[in-house]
């Protein structure tokens, strides 16, 4: 075969093999994408069915995660990419999801801003010398931060491949003032009330640990774009222990900082900006403002009226949520009616369907394999 054929037929193989996505990583173009609701539905385009993942989908309810975790720690598998992938697939195999979500914490970032984070079982997370004064802001390591999280890029880079583009894959980060709080509390808090005595009694050095998060959450976020996430989700989980005002006070800057500079520095890198959502729970009292924020995606917690939201944010930003995690527990007739309710009133246009918050781990099985159809059915 001359050199010439040999060549194009190089050139064939490459394309019917390799069509390239989109390039991430520098190096790996990525397997084309087969369903891309989520991400249509991101954008407010039109979608062939309404798109449909659960937050913590990967987790204490399904029996094969509880099987790994008898194998290894928590933060091991985390950093652990062969294991990060496994469990980030095993919802994936066994409902008809629409997207994934890569398998992580929010408190890695902690981790790697240099404070010990442990997973106690049946506690949760627990930081054992938290931030208790601003000296303690000392003990932070900002410097080399990104680089301890490279583990992450790595997971999100192979499970792009492990996919094989059948859905699209979602990373994520913790938002500063939830990720304070957990810092200064030492694990989870049923009030927050350290870190908000912090902010009362430290309102300077709040806004420097605020804006040091800012900072290495940006990072964090850029790295996740480049390694080949398709889609990002800021959870601002504790915002829900804040009044109206110290919300738009101490997270909505932050949160508006966060998506401006990722989008400059994505922008001026060329690398193609990935759809946002930003998920504030109990902040259903700023919608508006929150709607304000340049993100695509506004994530409702169950207390907020889907109609409501509707009127609130305007047309032009997709709704993600919001069933009680707590309707998981109601028998599946009643499941699938609360469900095909819910779609109903979002539409099939600007919503991607989710729970309020994230799946208890007594949630029988079935109600994910419910919830799931009925989304699909219902438009
Ligand atoms: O032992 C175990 O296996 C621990 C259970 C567990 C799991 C499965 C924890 C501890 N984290 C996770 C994974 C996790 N955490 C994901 C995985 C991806 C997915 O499938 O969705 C995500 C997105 C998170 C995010 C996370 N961690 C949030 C934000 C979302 C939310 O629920 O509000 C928060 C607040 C955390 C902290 C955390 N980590 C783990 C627990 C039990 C908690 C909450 C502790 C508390 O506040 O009481």
């Amino acid at each position: 075969m001359s050199f010439g054929l040999r060549l194009l037929c190089l050139c064939i193989f490459l394309l019917k093999n390799v069509k390239t996505d989109q390039i991430g990583c520098e190096f790996q173009p990525f397997p084309v994408l087969k369903n891309d609701n989520l991400l249509r539905a991101a954008r407010g385009e039109v979608v062939d069915r309404v798109p449909v993942w659960v937050m913590r989908q990967a987790g204490r309810y399904l029996p094969e995660f509880q099987e790994l975790r008898k194998q290894h720690d928590f933060f091991t598998v985390c950093r652990t990419p062969e294991l990060a992938c496994e469990v980030t697939m095993q919802p994936l195999r066994r409902f008809d999801l629409d997207a994934s979500i890569i398998f992580s914490d929010i408190l890695v970032i902690p981790q790697a801003l240099g404070l010990t984070v442990e997973m106690h079982a049946g506690v949760g997370p627990v930081l054992p010398q938290p931030i208790v004064v601003p000296e303690d802001l000392k003990r932070l390591t900002p410097d080399g931060a990104l680089s301890r999280l490279s583990y992450v890029g790595d997971a999100i880079t192979m499970m792009r491949h492990k996919l094989e583009g059948r859905v699209p894959l979602i990373g994520f980060t913790g938002a500063p003032w939830t990720l304070m709080g957990y810092m200064i509390e030492g694990g989870g808090s049923k009030t927050m009330s350290k870190a908000k005595a912090w902010l009362n009694e430290h309102p300077e050095d709040s806004k420097l640990f605020l804006n040091l998060l800012t900072d290495a959450i940006v990072d964090y976020l850029e790295m996740q774009v480049k390694a080949g996430a398709q889609m990002l989700q800021v959870f601002e989980s504790s915002a829900e222990h804040l009044s109206k005002e110290q919300f738009l006070q101490w997270c909505v800057p932050y949160l508006k900082r966060i998506r401006d500079e990722l989008v400059d520095r994505l922008t001026k890198k060329a690398i193609p900006v990935v759809p946002m959502t930003l998920f504030a729970k109990g902040a259903g009292h700023s919608l508006k403002e929150q709607s304000e924020l340049g993100y695509d995606v506004i994530g409702l917690d169950w207390t907020v009226d889907p109609l409501e939201a509707r009127n609130l944010v305007g047309p032009n930003i997709t709704l993600q949520g919001n069933l009680d995690p707590q309707d998981m527990y109601r028998d599946p007739d009643e499941l699938r009616n609360l469900t095909t309710e819910m779609v109903h009133k979002f539409g099939k246009s600007r919503y991607i369907a989710n729970l309020g918050h994230g799946i208890t781990p007594q949630t029988p099985i079935t109600s994910m394999e419910v919830l799931v159809e009925a989304v699909h059915k219902a438009l």
